[in-house]
C-alpha cells in the first residue's frame, strides 16, 4: 500500500526540517499553501528569523482545476523533477535548484524564488523585460539542442525518450489544444458573445487540416525534451533574471511547441492590451515591445541553436551543407503553427489566461478575445508558407489590422 497522501502544512514543515543544513537548528518555520495553478499543491516554507525559505511542490492524483473526476498519474512529479535536473544542468542560471525528491509522496523540494514575479502578472501590470528574449532564447536553444539527436548518441537519446513518456499530461494537451476548440466539448469555455467565433472554429475544415498536421507532429515527433507548458505563468522574472519552472508536461516532442508557447503568451498579452491601456499611443508602443520581443525570442533561439550546432553536433551528417538551414526552417514553421494553436485554446477551451479574462470592461475583453483568435488563426493558416521570422511579424500586424 502506498503511503501517498496530500501533505498538510504541518507535515510540510516537518519535511523542511529534514533538509540537511538548510534551516538553522530549532528554527520556527511558517508554511503557506500558495499553489494557484491547475494541478498541484505548492508549499512555501520560511524561517522569518534567518530569512531562508524553500518550496515543496506536491502532485495531486487528479487535476485540481477540475476535481477527482479527472485522475492524473503521480509519475508526473518524477518527470518534472528529472526535467528540472536536466534543464538546470544545461542552464544553471535559468532554472531553480532542486534540493530533494520523494517518489512515493510525489513531491520535490526546490529553491524558493519569492523575490521574482510570475511573468504573466508582471505583463498584466504593463512591465517590460529587456533581457527576457535573450534569457528564454538561450534556455530554449540549449535545452532543445542538447537533448536532441543532434547532440546525443542515438541509444542514449532513445533511453531518455523512454524516461519522459508522459501520457496523462500529453493527453491534456492533445485534447485541450489539438481537439476541443474544434469540436463541441464539455471542456470548452467561452462567453456567448463569441459563439460566432467558436462555431467558425468548429466548422472551418481548412483550419482543421492545419491543426491535424500540428497535432500529428505533437503526437509523433520525438525531436527534443520539451518543457511542454512554457507559458508566462511558468516563468519567474526580474529585470535582470529569468527562471523557468513547472516542466511537468515535459516529454519528447517537436521543438517548435516550446518556442510557440512563449510567443503565443506574449501575443495573448498583446491582444489583451486593448483592455489594459486606454491611451492609443501608449498601447501601440507597448504592443510593439511585445511583438518585437516575440520576434526576438525566435532570433535569439536561432542564433544560439546555430552556434551550438556548429560547435557540438555529434550527428554524423549534421554538417552537410543545407541541413541546418532546412532543420531551422521546419522549426520556424512549427513555431508559428503551435503559437497559433496555443492562442486559440486559451480563448475558447479549458483554462484561459488572466491577461484576457481579468480585463475589467466586457466589450474590451471581447475585442481582445477576437483579436487573439484572429492572430491565432492567421498563424496556423500561414505556418507552412513561412520562410523567415519577418513573415510572422507581417502575419500578426495584418491580423491586428495595422
Ligand atoms: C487541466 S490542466 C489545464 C492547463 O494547465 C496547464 O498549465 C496546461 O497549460 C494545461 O493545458
Ligand atoms: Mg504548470
Amino acid at each position: 500500500m502506498s503511503a501517498y497522501h496530500p501533505l498538510s502544512n504541518e507535515e510540510a514543515i516537518v519535511l523542511a526540517k529534514t533538509i540537511p543544513g538548510f534551516f538553522p537548528e530549532g528554527a520556527g518555520l511558517d508554511c503557506r499553501e500558495i499553489g494557484d495553478g491547475n494541478l498541484n499543491l505548492v508549499f512555501h516554507i520560511k524561517d522569518s528569523e534567518s530569512g531562508k525559505s524553500i518550496i515543496i511542490k506536491q502532485a495531486l492524483p487528479y487535476a485540481k482545476v477540475v476535481g477527482e473526476s479527472w485522475p492524473l498519474s503521480l509519475d508526473r512529479a518524477r518527470i518534472e523533477h528529472e526535467a528540472l535536473q536536466v534543464q538546470h544542468r544545461l542552464c544553471p542560471d535559468l532554472v531553480p535548484e532542486v534540493y530533494s525528491y520523494d517518489d512515493e509522496m510525489a513531491f520535490t523540494v526546490m529553491e524558493d524564488l519569492s523575490e521574482y514575479t510570475i511573468m504573466r502578472h508582471a505583463l498584466i501590470e504593463g512591465k517590460v523585460f529587456p533581457r527576457f528574449a535573450e534569457h528564454i532564447g538561450t534556455f530554449i536553444a540549449r535545452t532543445l539542442f542538447f537533448t536532441s539527436d543532434l547532440a546525443m548518441e542515438p541509444r542514449a537519446k532513445k533511453e531518455q525518450v523512454g524516461r519522459f513518456i508522459n501520457p496523462d499530461l500529453c493527453k491534456i494537451t492533445e485534447d485541450l489544444i489539438f481537439a476541443d476548440p474544434y469540436r463541441l466539448s464539455d471542456n470548452n469555455n467561452y462567453p456567448a458573445s463569441i459563439e460566432d467565433e467558436a462555431e467558425a472554429l468548429r466548422t472551418d475544415t481548412a483550419l482543421h487540416l492545419e491543426v491535424a498536421l500540428l497535432r500529428e507532429k505533437f503526437l509523433t515527433r520525438t525531436e527534443a525534451l520539451l518543457h511542454g507548458d512554457l507559458h508566462t505563468g511558468s516563468i519567474f522574472i526580474t529585470e535582470e533574471s529569468t527562471k523557468v519552472i513547472d516542466p511537468e508536461f515535459a516529454y519528447y516532442g517537436p521543438m517548435g511547441f516550446d518556442i510557440g508557447a512563449v510567443i503565443a503568451n506574449l501575443l495573448l498579452n498583446l491582444a489583451a492590451q486593448i483592455g489594459w491601456k486606454q491611451d492609443e499611443t501608449d498601447r501601440r508602443s507597448h504592443q510593439s515591445w511585445l511583438l518585437q520581443t516575440s520576434l526576438d525570442v525566435w532570433t535569439r533561439f536561432e542564433a544560439e541553436f546555430r552556434k551550438l550546432w556548429d560547435k557540438h553536433a555529434v550527428d554524423p551528417l549534421a554538417h552537410t551543407p543545407g541541413y541546418q538551414d532546412m532543420y531551422i526552417h521546419k522549426v520556424l514553421q512549427d513555431t508559428a503553427g503551435f503559437a497559433g494553436a496555443k492562442m486559440i485554446r486559451r480563448i475558447v477551451g479549458l483554462s484561459h489566461v488572466a491577461d484576457i479574462d481579468t480585463i475589467p470592461d466586457e466589450a474590451d475583453r471581447e475585442r481582445a478575445q477576437r483579436l487573439a483568435l484572429s492572430i491565432g488563426k492567421a498563424l496556423i493558416m500561414n505556418c507552412r508558407k513561412i520562410h523567415s521570422i519577418t513573415e510572422i511579424d507581417d502575419i500578426v500586424r495584418t491580423a491586428a489590422g495595422n
